[in-house]
């Protein structure tokens, strides 16, 4: 049975396990789906009603980090899991962590009037961009000169960051991280996972 994954086109958690899905070379039957009308199916396979979700054989993944395992699990021929388990970890837990919350807040200010997005653009700088940029001027990717998981897992990010005001996130002074990112947005990788599909209905 050929592998179905729920997806929503612009959820950065979706986009990363669409990159890794495509580069292990695993077909997938594509649901995309409506955040604010969520499928049965989908309900019945995963509770917790998040994307993405892999059905495979028997198997729930309910995770993105899970279905970008069991997609490089498989196969993956650029080595992009050859990597230190440590500090791969530690990038993870702060971008699905307190950066993805800074993000939200940075993304939307009026669900949080209280806060300051020029004080938010500081906190998450200091905390994700300037690390990154550090790492990013001494090699090509964050983990070394070789593209891993991890880049894939944390570019949608600074991607959807990116994006909410691009004018105000091209001055800053992170030049590396902003030719990573543009890398990545370039990368035919990329552009073929952000293909627009019908919305699925049960
Ligand atoms: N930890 C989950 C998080 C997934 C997640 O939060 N996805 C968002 C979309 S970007 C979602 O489905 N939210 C449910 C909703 O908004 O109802 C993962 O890594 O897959």
């Amino acid at each position: 049975m050929i592998p179905i994954l729920y997806s929503y086109r612009r959820c950065p958690y979706a986009m990363r396990a669409r990159m890794a899905l495509t580069y292990s070379g695993i077909q997938v039957v594509h649901r995309e789906i409506e955040l604010r009308n969520k499928p049965q199916s989908l309900l019945m396979a995963s509770p917790k009603g998040t994307v993405p979700v892999l059905c495979a054989d028997g198997i729930v993944l309910e995770q993105s980090l899970d279905i970008m395992r069991w997609a490089l699990a498989q196969s993956d021929p650029d080595g992009w899991s050859v990597v230190d388990e440590s500090t791969s970890q530690s990038w993870i837990e702060k971008n699905d962590g307190p950066f993805k919350t800074m993000l939200d807040q940075y993304k939307y200010p009026n669900r949080y009037p209280d806060l300051n997005q020029e004080v938010l653009l500081d906190e998450a700088s200091a905390l994700m961009l300037k690390p990154m940029e550090e790492s990013l001027q001494s090699s090509q990717y964050l983990l070394g000169n070789k593209i891993s998981w991890i880049d894939v897992a944390i570019f949608p990010f600074i991607r959807q960051f990116s994006m909410v005001n691009p004018q105000r996130f091209n001055e800053l002074p992170h030049e590396s991280t902003k030719r990573w990112l543009k890398q990545h947005l370039d990368s035919e990788l990329f552009q073929s996972v952000m293909h627009q599909y019908p919305i699925w209905l049960d």
